[in-house]
């Protein structure tokens, strides 16, 4: 990223200075991974003592337990105990959103993978050769696998929700062109290098303290309580970070951790439990498959004047996250586009598999992808490019949004003519009319992509956090907040913050576990919303507590508190460095009783929403960008490969240059491989055949694009960022939707005959098919 100013005011330089601060900002995390001194779950030293558990799970996705024999996985040397469900002192309830998840089966089981005990052992490899002897029957019972089955079956998790704006049936009756069709976007598995994981260490007095690997340290806190039916304040969560969370740690890292939780009350003594790869990849939930259908609508001059679409969500065995992210698919189902008459429908669809759940995006990119396929077929129909559709139909200020928020500072446009005008899209444009002219077994494709993404979580309650934030004696600093580090850098940006605030090195700042006994009843490190929540919350506590010292300041100096300033770890009066030091200011400070602790809480303002109209204002802001997209396929294989992706995104002002690129290149990286090679399989019986790292493929360094560019669009970021810096997280996965289009473009040029589908992901054996079909 490349942004310069130069003029000689000290102001400038200074800003340079800190531009260049902002710029070389590193991931804090990245010294100790590089050098493998992180500590995840599975690093802890253990007691002496530790006890290890593995999980054992349905062989069938639906069905009565006839009956179970653990004699013989009992009398096997080591193992220690199996527990299950008559062994849940409180209850045997773990549903987050709506009561309907057991942590162990009783009677039924509802997919293939789900827990009915855990064998706990003096080794884990002790306890997975007890596993295997365990018998059980069970009588088998339909399975369903899809959505549109369990729709046909009137099977649902709860009832569905619809948006509308407008009267879209008024309006399809005016439109020049109406299309219907059909999309399917498939799952995607989270594959956190970290599995899931916890380990529970008895306390006194039947507390029970568990390191986890989550992304919602209050969620497990809670659950343990409620399965254990003892008090939240009896249960201790600590979170030191992730590897990797990705959604899939928000609401499913709680099983594991209660059943640490469970063995460790009955055995009192430490419990370890790590699902290895398979376990993990069979037992948790993944991105929602999605079918769906869409009717669109547009003018002569290509306005999409109506819209409809019904999504079917493939929401496995239990509600976990579905609901919410339900919710979320309709919030983005027009993606960057103003459209005045939308009636959408979401249906969360209960299916034999794992309880699916939250994945970067949370729904979002399933819809934005059928609106997506909606335009390229509309294109293809008419005979225009889809770029002509987007372009005349990109949102503007004061639209309104289906859910009733009116559209503000709107870099929609903005982001478009950004990305033609510095890519010089009419040049790329024709180098691949050319190229495809002088080639017939290589063609290239090219697309763009528009994204908005609404940033806070959709459930307005939950957006909020706090942070405890402690001045040492000696100048030292420690923060704690809800904020779960898991590679995002959000520990490095409160840092960023408290060394802003105070104007003291880094190294002085550390940021502490996320533990529920220092930030309690927190929400889930989630939704893109981490770093504005918790970082309002440091910036709060930081700036209360320099009022302090500044006060302290200005009674020592006898000078005014407001020509006092903190400096490079001095107090500066009136811009003039005086003798007293950040040191012996904290001392002072302490010496005269005043408190160097502080204790934030942040609710972001203006947001609301009625679920009973369906209308609000949700969102604190909204994040934009576009993305060009180019592929080459080579046409006697199907396979492809991106030669760049070009990209103008809005970061705001972004406080961490370095770590927002990071988040944007990992999140199109992830979005590609969804849209392209990462492809689930369940047979029939709902089993799992995409069970490895054989069988399902993620993006890896050869398939990720040659070139990726990313070019900050200068905005004045928005006042509800931490520091104006937008959340980053989420948003550019949904510029991999665009590889879908650009892999059609391409096939198209070599197969003009080709009738489009809209079947992601777009396999190399899926390109191969369509570019010989007939
Ligand atoms: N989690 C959640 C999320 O609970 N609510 C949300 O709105 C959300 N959005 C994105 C990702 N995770
Ligand atoms: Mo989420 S998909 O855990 O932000």
């Amino acid at each position: 990223m490349h942004k310069q100013k130069s003029n000689n005011t000290l102001d400038s330089k200074l800003e340079a200075v800190s531009m260049s601060i902002k710029q070389s900002i590193k991931n804090m995390d990245s010294f100790t991974h590089v050098r493998g001194e992180s500590v995840y779950v599975d690093d802890i030293n253990i007691k002496q003592g530790t006890f290890h558990g593995v999980v054992f799970d349905s062989p069938k996705a639906h069905g009565k337990i006839k009956y179970i024999d653990y004699s013989k996985a009992e009398a096997l040397e080591g193992v220690e105990r199996i527990f299950t469900y008559k062994d849940i002192p409180g209850a045997n309830q773990i549903g987050g959103i709506i009561p309907d998840e057991l942590l162990f089966a009783e009677d039924e089981v509802h997919f293939w993978g789900m827990p009915i005990a855990l064998i706990v052992a003096k080794s884990e490899f002790i306890a997975r050769k007890a596993r295997a002897l365990i018998e059980i029957d069970i009588e088998e019972l339909p399975v369903i696998t899809t959505a549109k089955e369990a729709k046909a079956k009137g099977s649902f998790i709860n009832a569905p929700r619809s948006f509308s704006l407008g009267n879209s049936e008024k309006a399809f009756a005016a439109c020049a062109y109406v299309f219907e069709g059909e999309t399917f976007s498939n799952g995607q598995e989270h594959l956190y290098i970290e599995t899931q994981g916890a380990y529970a260490e008895p306390q006194e007095n039947g507390n029970i303290k568990i390191t986890s690997s989550t992304q919602g340290p209050t969620a497990v806190q809670k659950t343990i309580a409620q399965v254990l039916g003892v008090a939240m304040h009896k249960i201790e969560v600590d979170v030191t970070r992730l590897g990797g969370g990705f959604g899939g740690k928000e609401d499913q890292a709680t099983p594991w951790a209660v059943m640490a939780a469970l063995a460790s009350y009955h055995l009192n003594q430490s419990v370890k439990l790590i699902l290895n790869r398979h376990d993990d990849l069979r037992m948790t939930g993944k991105r929602h498959p999605y079918e769906s259908s869409y009717k669109i609508g547009l003018s002569k001059d290509l306005k999409i004047l109506a819209y409809e679409a019904e999504f079917l969500q493939n929401s496995g065995a239990a509600a976990d996250l579905s609901p919410a992210i339900a919710e979320r698919t309709l919030f983005h189902a027009t993606n960057s586009y103003y459209v005045p008459n939308v009636k959408t429908t979401v249906l969360s669809c209960k299916t034999n598999l794992p309880p699916n759940t939250a994945f970067r995006g949370f729904g979002g990119p399933q819809g934005m992808f059928v609106i997506e396929s909606a335009i390229a077929r509309a294109a293809s129909e008419i005979g225009v490019s889809s770029r002509q559709i987007q372009e005349v139909n990109l949102l503007d200020e004061n639209d309104t949004f289906s859910y009733g928020q009116i559209a503000k500072k709107v870099e929609s446009k903005n982001t478009w003519d950004s990305a033609k005008s510095i890519f010089n899209l009419e040049s790329l444009e024709r180098n691949v009319k050319e190229f495809n002219k002088a080639n017939s077994t290589f063609k290239k494709g090219l697309a763009l992509m528009p994204i908005t993404f609404g940033i806070s979580f959709t459930n307005t309650p939950m957006n909020h956090a706090r942070a405890l934030v402690h001045v040492y004696l000696d100048g030292s600093i420690g923060i704690s907040t809800a904020a779960v580090e898991m590679g995002q850098g959000v520990n490095t940006k409160m840092m960023q913050i408290a060394s802003d605030v105070f104007s003291v090195p880094i190294e002085k700042i550390k940021i502490e576990t996320t533990n529920t006994t220092r930030v309690a009843n927190t929400s889930p490190s989630a939704a893109s919303s981490t770093a504005d929540l918790n970082g309002k919350a440091t910036l709060m506590a930081c700036n209360t507590l320099l009022e302090r010292l500044v006060k302290v300041a200005s009674e020592d100096l006898n000078v005014s508190v407001e020509d006092i300033k903190l400096k490079a770890e001095f107090v500066y009066i009136n811009e003039k460095k005086s003798e007293l030091s950040w040191t012996d200011l904290v001392s002072k400070t302490m010496l005269k009783r005043v408190a160097l602790t502080e204790n934030a809480h942040y609710a972001t303002p203006e947001i609301h929403f009625d679920k009973t109209k369906e209308k609000g204002h949700p969102f604190a802001y909204h994040v934009y960008g576009t993305a060009i997209i180019t592929t080459t396929v080579d046409c006697t294989r199907g396979t492809y490969e991106f030669d760049s992706v070009k990209i103008v995104h809005d970061y705001g002002k972004s406080m961490s240059e370095g770590i927002d690129l990071g988040q944007v290149e990992g999140a199109l990286a992830q979005g590609l491989g969804w849209m392209t090679m990462e492809e689930i399989a369940y047979n029939n019986e709902g089993r799992l055949l995409s069970n490895a790292l054989s069988t399902y493929k993620i993006p890896d360094i050869f398939s990720v694009p040659k070139y990726v560019e990313v070019i900050p669009l200068e905005t004045d970021g928005d006042a509800m960022a931490i520091l104006k810096s937008k959340a980053v997280g989420e948003p550019p996965l949904m510029y991999g939707i665009g590889a879908y289009f650009a892999l059609q473009n391409a096939i198209k040029a070599f197969n003009p005959e080709h009738q489009l589908k809209f079947h992601a992901p777009m396999t190399p054996e899926k390109v191969l098919m369509s570019l010989y079909e007939k």
